[in-house]
């Protein structure tokens, strides 16, 4: 890949991962997949989940609401989410077996209390930057091949950030994995083939 282009690389946390504080279906099978396309990459930016604990997002501080429960919050709907990725903690960790020494970034996102943030690029509120773009243009990067975790939640919303912001974007399907709650998957694909977001599979590269 050239100078141009970045492997975005999503949420991939001992939290999503099996025996994570919100576990993803074979999650873990994604990194040796992360780990055999990220050679061919020059660049490569990381995300990483990084809740305080007295996180909106966690069901556990909303008593009364159990996991997968959705509120009204001032931005919209909120799911509201068993604890994860804690900042600070194991569950927060990149995975160990991951294995992307070129990476260049870590963007940390969701530690504002009272917002949630999926995107890697703009928080739930829809206002507020995570500065991801800024960062991409200041280096000439066009064009953003995404993995990790989830499909779904992460994946999805900051690939459909990613084209509003004028980035071509593909997604390397089989290095992610879904939550897959309620059709979540399918709408989350259907949201982002109607905006142009390529689908690919590790293979072929
Ligand atoms: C995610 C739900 C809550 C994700 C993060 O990485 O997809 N999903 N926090
Ligand atoms: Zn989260």
């Amino acid at each position: 890949m050239n100078d141009q282009s970045a492997l975005l690389i999503i949420d991939a946390q001992y939290g999503f991962m099996p025996g994570g504080g919100l576990p993803v279906a074979g999650a873990d099978a994604i990194v040796p997949v992360i780990n055999r396309v990220a050679p061919r990459f020059v660049n490569a930016v990381l995300t990483q989940d990084w809740h305080p604990a007295n996180h909106v997002s966690f069901a556990a501080n909303h008593p009364g609401h159990q996991p997968f429960d959705t509120i009204a919050l001032p931005y919209g709907t909120q799911v509201l989410w068993p604890t994860h990725c804690v900042q600070g903690t194991r569950d927060a960790a990149l995975h160990d077996r991951l294995n992307v020494p070129q990476a260049q970034l870590v963007i940390r996102k969701g530690f504002h209390r009272d917002v949630d943030s999926y995107s890697a690029f703009v928080e739930a509120d829809r206002q507020t930057s995570t500065g991801l773009a800024a960062y991409l243009r200041a280096r000439s990067i066009d064009s953003l091949y995404l993995c990790g975790l989830a499909t779904d939640y992460c994946v999805a919303w900051s690939a459909l950030d990613a084209r509003a912001a004028g980035f071509k974007v593909t997604v390397i399907d089989d290095a992610c994995r879904a939550i897959d709650r309620n059709g979540s998957l399918a709408k989350a694909w259907r949201e982002m083939s109607e905006v142009g977001v390529r689908r690919i599979v590790s293979a072929s590269f």
